[in-house]
């Protein structure tokens, strides 16, 4: 059966409104990286974690799929084969459209996750430093997203899927990120067709066969488009 695997990234939700971390004004120009997305900035300052994470989910549960993520949606119905969405996306949009195989490998903010035991839950829609554990009462709840430095999700997944692709797209992500940028490399060796759809070309655009460059609202529904043509 022939399988599509697609990695999205921030730029596949920015025209729902939510920022991305790299692009002019994004994430990264009013925060530190090191502050915000690295375990050991949580050590430091939980509170200033906490607070980047609660406006996110806020902003992420106001949010609402716009015609890319619907695109995805329409080519895992109507596509004879499988369909895979690898998001490093923790908005929760691509599950909101109706896309069933989402595999989530930087976490997602509608999760909280225990830094003393691993247990995870629901999010509430605020976290604050020293909230309990439900399942070990240890004051560690963290949001349950993947940091640098840390291991991401579904790894093992993933490898097999992406050593198994026929096609590999890339959706509005930068390349700057690993091991999520060396995925084109590890599905072109694997002999699948490598396609990247983003407004400009990413850090890793080279090693991709195709490229469509456009707003994802516009030029994804075309390649789903193309690709259900087949
Ligand atoms: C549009 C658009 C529109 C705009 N339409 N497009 C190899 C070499 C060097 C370093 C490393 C390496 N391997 C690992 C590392 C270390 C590190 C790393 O990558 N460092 C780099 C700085 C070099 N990686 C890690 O630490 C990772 N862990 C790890 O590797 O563990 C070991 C391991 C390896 C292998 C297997 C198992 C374990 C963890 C990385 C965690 C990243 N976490 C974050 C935060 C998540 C939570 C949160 O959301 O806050 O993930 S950082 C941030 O970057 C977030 C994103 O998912 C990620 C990627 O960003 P993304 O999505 O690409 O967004 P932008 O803003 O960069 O780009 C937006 C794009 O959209 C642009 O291209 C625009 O053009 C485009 N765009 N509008 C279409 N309308």
């Amino acid at each position: 059966m022939a399988s599509i695997v697609i990695l999205t990234g921030a730029g596949i939700s920015a025209e729902s409104g939510l920022g991305t971390f790299r692009d002019e004004g994004g994430l990264w120009s009013q925060h530190r990286i090191e502050d915000v997305a690295t375990p050991e900035g949580f050590a430091r300052n939980p509170d200033l974690v906490h607070r980047f994470y609660n406006a996110r989910r806020v902003q992420a549960a106001a949010a609402q799929p716009n015609a890319a993520h619907h695109a995805l949606v329409r080519l895992e119905a109507a596509y004879k084969g499988e369909v895979t969405i690898v998001t490093q996306n923790v908005d929760g949009l691509h599950a909101a459209a109706g896309s069933q195989r989402v595999l989530h490998m930087h976490g997602t903010l509608a999760g909280a996750l225990c830094g003393n035991c691993d247990h995870r839950w629901a999010a509430p829609p605020a976290m604050a430093p020293g909230h309990p554990c439900p399942a070990c009462a240890a004051p560690a709840a963290r949001p349950d997203v993947v940091w640098f430095g840390e291991m991401l999700y579904h790894m093992d997944e993933i490898w097999d899927l992406l050593r198994n692709a026929d096609v590999f797209a890339a959706i509005g992500t930068s390349g700057q990120v690993y091991p999520a940028a060396a995925f084109v490399q590890d599905a072109a060796r694997a002999g699948a067709h490598t396609v990247e759809i983003n407004l400009a070309p990413s850090a890793v655009v080279s090693d991709f066969a195709e490229t469509r460059f456009g707003p994802a609202s516009t030029v994804v529904p075309q390649w789903v488009d193309d690709m259900l043509r087949g």
